[in-house]
């Protein structure tokens, strides 16, 4: 049994954190309450023994409470991984605030579903491989824009791993506004990351494809034949859309290009792509050959792509490119002899790369070396400075000696992947074979405890198979050191099983400030869509949402939509086999509420949702013609469509918006063709 005294220890703190919310409480150990809704010790001594909750789940309760009506102190932005959404995260309570469909149709806010939300996805149709034919994405790495390296709340990219495409969500209403296909790249993995100033967004490859983009080459010409590139998307300051024709790409060689980071501060103007299979295996392990997974894990190094992008954009702009599908080049040759391009060796299978709020560091973790290397960015600028290479790679970049650009390794432990950075000087790795985080110090110019530069200081267990992890404000300069979620692959047995696919699991752990205090686990939270690989966190008062739209909105596009109306001026117009259609919905009726065609005809429907209360959003749905989209209040949606089925059709409001939301319905009449009866 527990002692009775720690217990009561515990309720003194819960009382006095209570206190300081202004919560009345009574502290006699046998008040059991009044039903005034003043909580005495003694129901909390109760409930606890009731529910058999120790002191610690009592405390972790309290460090996470959200109590109803109030708010998260920060925003988690999400991957969904290969649900292709993006998933909003109040935290510390880890309550789902939205789902956005980015790479995947998602009914609920009728994004692709017959609106013009479609044409978010169709514009910029890649060649090779047009987005409409694609239903799913896998998003992986979500980058919050950036102004002086610190998070804006302006915008939010995500790429698509699978297809080579990136999405912007924008932040003033959750939604995605564009889809780009990214040219020259089949597979991405390295990026997402905002430069420090949002001047640009990266994606690297990350298996190589074959040039042209679609043509065919075979395995064994896989040196000559297929090529990857690290991608700079140049941001719109207004719109936050990318604009392909002022972005760049540099040819990097066809190894297989992994995460990425960007500089910062000291190194701002660089990026940092790691690598795996620089051995260039391609598999056939029933072909007579090895397995992918042998063949690249030969070499003891492989090598970190620093890539200097302001030098490479300068070269872009002096035109010492070839023009590919609509983007800008540089190629290999350019990149080495123009000095754009250098290689580092990392040790045995590296994964994650992670520059910290400095900018002197780069970390790396190798996946199969229970080490962490930390790379100093000045040492790096000296070694290009004196030509201090070991050599260059089989297609001529020059390969920076290991020990001139090396400040330190770390022994953290088995399988380390990714690392963030605290303000204080520590870097905390994931460690994927271990389940565990650790926290160790970087070099003593950031270090500001006191304690040994390059050791491990502390270590948390996590359950299980931690990947990617976050802090709040990570990736910033100024990292928050307030929360560390650890993004776990596998959950096993912490929930209810639901069938063999068990949810992933988020961890929220608290950092204790990022100093002498132990690192804390204290909530679990389910996540119940795709593999969400990682997350930005980051200050819930720095996003300006918007309550509602501005009357008659165009929320593609964020400006006044031409299509808008307001009550009154609804009608409909025929113009040969063209039916168009203003429509209002206001609560609790659409107007018209019918609409009159003929089998064949082309329809256009405006649809403005009139009202400006917090909230009232209707929905528009017509049966049996896969159309359903969400008018959000002041927001126009626009519809074409063939009516090419015969039939009375209801059409009606799918958010239950009001007493008589069920009374918000109409009729699309859509008369056979060669019929007699004459639609107006
Ligand atoms: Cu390590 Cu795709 Cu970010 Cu996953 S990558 S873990
Ligand atoms: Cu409008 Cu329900």
């Amino acid at each position: 049994m527990r002692p009775k005294g720690r217990f009561l220890a515990i309720l003194a703190v819960m009382a006095s954190l209570l206190l300081t919310l202004g919560v009345t409480v009574s502290c006699s150990d046998d008040d059991n309450g009044n039903g005034n809704g003043s909580a005495g010790s003694g129901d909390l001594d109760a409930i606890a023994q009731e529910r058999g909750l120790s002191p610690d789940d009592m405390r972790h309760a309290l460090q996470s409470f959200v109590p109803p009506g109030k708010f998260d102190d920060y925003v988690l932005l999400a991957s969904g991984g290969h649900s292709g959404q993006m998933l909003v995260i109040g935290m510390p309570s880890m309550r789902i605030l939205k789902v956005i469909g980015v790479f995947t149709p998602e009914p609920w806010q009728g994004y692709l579903y017959g609106s013009d939300w479609g044409e978010v996805a169709n514009v910029d149709a890649d060649q090779a491989n047009p987005p409409t034919e694609l239903s799913w994405g896998d998003t992986h790495h979500p980058a919050i824009s950036e102004t002086n390296g610190e998070y804006d709340g302006r915008f939010v990219y995500i790429q698509d791993r699978a297809n080579g495409r990136v999405g912007f969500v924008d932040l003033r209403d959750f939604r995605t506004k564009q889809v780009l296909a990214i040219p020259n790249i089949q597979t991405s993995h390295g990026g997402m990351f905002v430069t420090p100033n949002s001047e640009y967004v990266h994606v690297s490859s990350k298996f190589p494809e074959v040039w042209p983009e679609g043509a065919y080459a075979d395995l064994t010409e896989y040196k000559e034949k297929y090529h990857s590139v690290s991608t700079w998307l140049k941001i719109d300051q207004t719109t936050g859309k990318l604009n392909l024709a002022e972005s760049f790409q540099v040819e990097i060689p066809p190894y297989t290009q992994d995460l990425a980071d960007a500089g910062k501060k000291v190194s701002d103007g660089w990026g940092f792509i790691g690598s795996f299979n620089t051995e260039m295996a391609t598999g056939g392990n029933m072909e007579g050959g090895q397995s992918m997974e042998a063949g690249a894990s030969k070499n003891n190094f492989d090598y970190l792509h620093a890539i200097n992008w302001k030098k490479a954009e300068e070269v872009a702009k002096a035109g010492k490119v070839e023009e590919m599908n609509g983007i800008r080049v540089i190629r290999l040759q350019t990149a080495i002899e123009e000095g754009i391009l250098y290689l580092i060796p990392e040790p045995k299978s590296p994964h994650g790369i992670d520059v910290d709020p400095s900018g002197r560091y780069m970390v790396v973790g190798g996946k199969l070396d229970p080490h962490v290397t930390v790379y100093d960015f000045n040492k790096m600028q000296t070694a290009i400075e004196n030509k201090d290479f070991e050599g260059n790679d089989v297609f001529g970049v020059p390969i920076l000696k290991f020990d001139s650009v090396m400040s330190g390794q770390v022994e953290v432990g088995a399988g380390p992947l990714h690392t963030q950075f605290d303000s204080k000087g520590h870097g905390y790795t994931s460690l994927f074979l271990e389940s565990a985080v650790a926290k160790f110090t970087l070099g003593d110019d950031v270090v500001q405890t006191g304690e040994t530069p390059y050791t491990l200081v502390d270590k948390v267990a996590v359950n299980y198979n931690i990947g990617h992890l976050a802090i709040t404000e990570g990736d910033t300069t100024t990292p928050d050191d307030k929360y560390l979620v650890a993004l776990n692959k596998w959950s096993i047995d912490r929930f209810l099983t639901v069938g063999p696919l068990h949810p992933q699991n988020f961890q929220l752990i608290d950092l204790k400030g990022g100093d002498g205090g132990k690192m804390e686990l204290i909530s679990d939270m389910p996540i119940g869509v795709g593999e969400p690989h990682y997350v930005q966190i980051i200050k819930a008062d720095k996003i300006k949402a918007l309550d509602v739209y501005p009357a008659g909105t165009d929320s593609a596009t964020m400006q006044k939509s031409e299509f808008a109306i307001e009550g009154g001026q609804e009608k409909t117009e025929r113009n040969g086999n063209t039916v168009e259609v203003w429509m209002s919905a206001q609560r609790s009726h659409f107007t018209p509420d019918i609409i009159r065609v003929k089998q064949g005809d082309t329809v256009k429907l405006h649809i403005t949702n009139v009202e400006q209360t917090k909230d009232a959003t209707h929905g528009f749905g017509i049966a049996d013609y896969n159309i359903q989209a969400s008018l959000e209040p002041g927001e126009v949606s626009n519809f074409e469509f063939t009516a090419d089925k015969s039939g009375a059709f209801n059409f009606y409001c799918t958010e239950f918006c009001s007493a008589l939301h069920l009374e918000m319905a109409g009729w699309l009449l859509v008369e056979p063709a060669g019929s007699a009866m004459a639609a107006p």
